[in-house]
């Protein structure tokens, strides 16, 4: 379907890059086949490093021509091979586009490029006073540029959105290479947040739970008690376990059967105190018939115990990989409808005789559900995953929830797009595609075929 990559092609790409950055060993292959998604491994036929949108304008122009596909990757931190070239071809870095271009702090936005690491450009802003909120796990590792093809989140999305939230202008090679550029500075619809200054802190509230059912029902009830956290994330106590062992730490509490971590944010100390402590009566009141209290909970009010737990919050994903073969569902329901989706994760794991280990942003009624090959062999993993993935994602569609919250359909889970996307749908997302990609080099076999 695509032409083959032949020295000819790799000069005309050493002609727009210098031949420094056309790469074809072995070491940029196999760094370019894989992202963090489970065992997943696609080498490219070639490697390139543009520094300019000219430049990527260049290359994707030339692929057009040749037949060549293109994928661009940002970090690399994605969790549903998004960035893997799964039909070969080119594969796009950008981490030479690395500069924060401006902090405008008059207007209150950051002009930056795309292969900035989020978390720099985090610290950046808040260096002068400012404030960026979406804060991906991966934050520490994964490109601002990734955030906006992925959409991300993190836990703070409850409160302040996700990356689309903070984007209001953007310069645009498009896949036939032209250059366009949507949005600006201008924007009518600038939130109404002024951010700066805005924090003297944070305080986190750990809620244990004995039981993982009665932890989700906490959830819908702190918002209906007016309570508006910056995070509200659930953990099961395996994943906690596996994330304490990960860092070699310790938290009280972490037997119990499930956490809540609930994190407020402000600028004023007591009406701060004011919300932890009516959370806290949140979570220990109970929302059942048989009760479904916390068994404890435990403020976290010093910037050092917040980062530590963010910390270990952080690790999960980490933890849960280096435990054991796995694969991430990326479930989302509405907030109310959390505790159905887990108790139906839990019994189809059960009968199916899968493990499972889940935690996610419970605020967003996101659960990242980990399915654990664990003890099972080789066969029995590879039978038991489709119909057990299908049969949650059919679950968790009847509760009116969808396959991803977060992580994409990308390679990984384009197989039950279906699921909760209608034959219509696929087929109008696929000609938008075709409009803006008529010869299909950008970043082809995702999402759908
Ligand atoms: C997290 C990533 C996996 O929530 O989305 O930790
Ligand atoms: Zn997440």
């Amino acid at each position: 379907m695509f032409s083959p990559v032949n020295e000819k092609f790799l000069n005309k790409l050493r002609d727009i890059l210098g031949d420094d950055f056309v790469l074809t060993d072995d070491e940029a292959l196999s760094h370019a086949s894989r992202d963090e998604t489970e065992d997943l491994c696609f080498p490219p036929d070639v490697v390139v490093r543009p520094k300019t949108p000219q430049e990527i304008s260049s290359i994707l122009k030339l692929a057009n021509i040749e037949n060549i596909p293109v994928t661009p990757r940002g970090g690399g931190t994605g969790l549903s091979g998004g960035a893997l070239p799964v039909h070969k071809g080119i594969v796009l870095y950008l981490d030479r586009m690395n500069k924060i271009i401006e902090i405008d702090r008059e207007n209150l936005f950051v002009v930056t490029e795309t292969g900035v690491i989020t978390e720099t450009l985090k610290d950046a802003v808040e260096e002068v006073g400012l404030f960026y909120p979406p804060d991906p796990a991966s934050k520490g590792s994964c490109f601002i540029g990734g955030n906006l093809a992925e959409n991300a989140g993190g836990p703070r999305a409850v409160k302040y959105g996700v990356t689309k939230d903070w984007v209001y202008g953007l310069e645009v090679v498009l896949p036939n290479g032209e250059i366009i550029n949507p949005g600006g500075k201008l924007l009518k619809n600038v939130t109404g947040y002024n951010l700066t200054q805005l924090f003297v802190g944070s305080e986190v509230l750990i809620a244990a739970f004995d039981d993982p059912f009665d932890a989700c029902q906490t959830v819908p009830a702190m918002f209906h008690a007016g309570l508006n956290p910056s995070a509200c994330e659930f953990v099961e106590r395996d994943v906690i376990q596996m994330a304490l062992q990960h860092l070699d730490k310790k938290l009280p509490n972490s037997d119990a059967a499930a956490q809540l971590l609930i994190e407020f944010d402000g600028n004023d100390e007591d009406q701060l105190s004011e919300e932890t402590e009516k959370a806290g009566m949140v979570c220990m009141e109970g929302h059942n018939d048989l009760g479904g209290g916390a068994i404890d909970v435990i403020l976290a009010n010093t910037g050092q115990r917040v980062n530590e737990i963010w910390e270990i919050r952080s690790a999960c994903g980490e933890a849960v990989k280096s435990h054991s073969v796995y694969k991430e569902e990326d479930t989302v329901v509405p907030r109310a409808k959390l505790p159905d989706l887990f108790v139906g994760v839990k019994t189809i794991c059960a009968e199916r005789c899968v493990k499972s280990a889940c935690y996610g942003h419970a605020g967003d009624g996101n659960l990242h559900v980990n399915l654990l090959k664990d003890t099972l062999t080789d066969d029995e993993w590879e039978t038991k995953l489709p119909p057990t993935i299908t049969e949650i994602f059919e679950h968790c569609v009847s509760l009116g929830g969808t396959i991803s919250g977060e992580h994409g359909i990308g390679w990984s889970q384009k197989a039950y797009l279906h699921l909760a996307t209608s034959y219509e749908e696929i087929k109008l997302m696929k000609s938008l595609k075709n409009v803006l990609d008529p010869n299909g080099i950008l970043n082809p076999g995702k999402v759908f075929e």
